[in-house]
């Protein structure tokens, strides 16, 4: 089993994450976990902190001459910003730095200081923050080297923003998506896209959208129908609601089964047992089926507006507008990035559920064995 826990406060000293249950003998390196911190970061509509941080991993433990060792992989992700944080998130010695007591809403402001009796909603959105979700995106980045083994891809592209739909038919120009700022390949929605980014600036408001990712390459036979959370979607399901600001998630077809016939939805099954089409997103009564694992997931506008919503003091009782702090108007592309790691560690941990294997020629000799066997 692969398992991961993360620690670290927007602006204290650093993100950390240890990973658990990676066999021996993958290649890994801090090259390659910077290139996904690094995706992370770009995207159009992105706030100030972008500017200061440059995320790298530092590889604590658990490789060796570049190959892990079985052993727990902690990463440390230092932040730039702590230099401008040191007393305001001094671990000793208590600042004389205002409380903020202005809840957003929409944020964990409010929920967070009546759940672990705060009256400074600094302790609450520090860890609240999606600046988390850098170290799991350097945690997706050891699963993807596992699925790299298995010639699994995890890929994401911005489906929409500000309302601003593009759903096209065809196969996706994943280069295109790369070196687009919204990661969006189509130029017109792209272009349409940065826009409504612009107008919600200027406006001090922030736009939401939806992301999908795709997975190519995961073999049948992942996750299981007998139990609720043996479930490969159901366990998508979780590790992509968890994401910041992320509100709903569909598997393949996702709402659209909704208003649809059976004979509309389901993908017909050809004499190689392949499918006419994918409206299931790859998976079928819980378990993958071997066509392209398709997620598509809702984002929120974030609550931080530059023109703050109307909300209350939780010093004074007063009505007063929320509290704002340099943020960004637009996520969905750093998002998408995410959204690839979330969906790479369900998958690499559904790839050693089946395979096992303490060490990677173990677990690709089972594999193996299964692969001749469905042939
Ligand atoms: C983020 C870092 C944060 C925000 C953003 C995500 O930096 P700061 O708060 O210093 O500007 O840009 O956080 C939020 C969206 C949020 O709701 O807190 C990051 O590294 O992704």
């Amino acid at each position: 089993m692969l398992r991961y826990l993360t620690a670290g406060e927007s602006h204290g000293k650093a993100l950390s994450v240890i990973i658990e249950g990676m066999p021996a003998g993958v290649p890994l390196s801090e090259d390659y976990i910077a290139r996904d911190l690094a995706r992370r970061q770009a995207g159009y509509g992105r706030g100030g902190r972008m500017q200061i941080e440059q995320d790298r991993a530092e590889i604590m433990s658990g490789v060796r001459f570049g190959l892990t060792l079985g052993s727990p992989i902690s990463l440390l992700v230092r932040n730039r910003d702590w230099e401008n944080w040191k007393d305001v998130m001094s671990v000793e010695t208590a600042a004389d730095a205002e409380k903020v007591s202005r809840v957003r809403p929409g944020h964990a402001d409010l929920a967070g200081v009546i759940k672990y009796g705060q009256d400074d909603v600094r302790n609450i959105l520090e860890r609240a923050s999606a600046r988390e979700t850098a170290s799991r995106v350097a945690a997706g980045a050891v699963a993807r080297s596992l699925l790299d083994k298995f010639d699994i891809t995890v890929r994401s592209h911005t489906v929409c923003i500000g309302g601003h739909w593009s759903i096209r038919p065809g196969s996706i120009d994943w280069d295109a998506v790369e070196s687009s700022e919204v990661r969006c390949a189509d130029k017109d929605d792209e272009k349409k896209m940065i826009e409504a980014i612009d107008e919600a600036k200027a406006a001090g408001d922030t736009v939401g959208g939806a992301f999908e990712v795709v997975a190519r390459g995961v073999p049948a036979g992942l996750g299981s129908h007998v139990h609720w959370d043996r479930k490969l979607d159901a366990a998508i399901g979780q590790a992509v609601l968890s994401i910041n600001a992320v509100k709903a998630v569909g598997i393949g077809m996702g709402y659209a089964v909704a208003g649809s016939k059976g004979s509309e939805v389901h993908d017909i099954i050809d004499a190689d047992l392949c499918r006419k089409s994918n409206n299931a997103g790859g998976i079928e009564g819980g378990i993958s089926n071997g066509e392209p694992v398709v997620v598509r997931v809702a984002v929120k506008p974030i609550p931080t507006l530059g023109k703050p919503l109307p909300s209350v003091d939780i010093k004074t009782g007063e009505l007063a507008e929320a509290h704002y702090e340099r943020s960004d108007v637009c996520v969905v592309p750093a998002a998408g990035v995410i959204g690839e790691a979330m969906v790479a560690l369900v998958l690499a941990n559904a790839i050693l559920e089946k395979f096992g294997g303490d060490n990677i020629s173990e677990t690709m000799r089972n594999y193996r064995g299964y692969v001749d066997q469905l042939r």
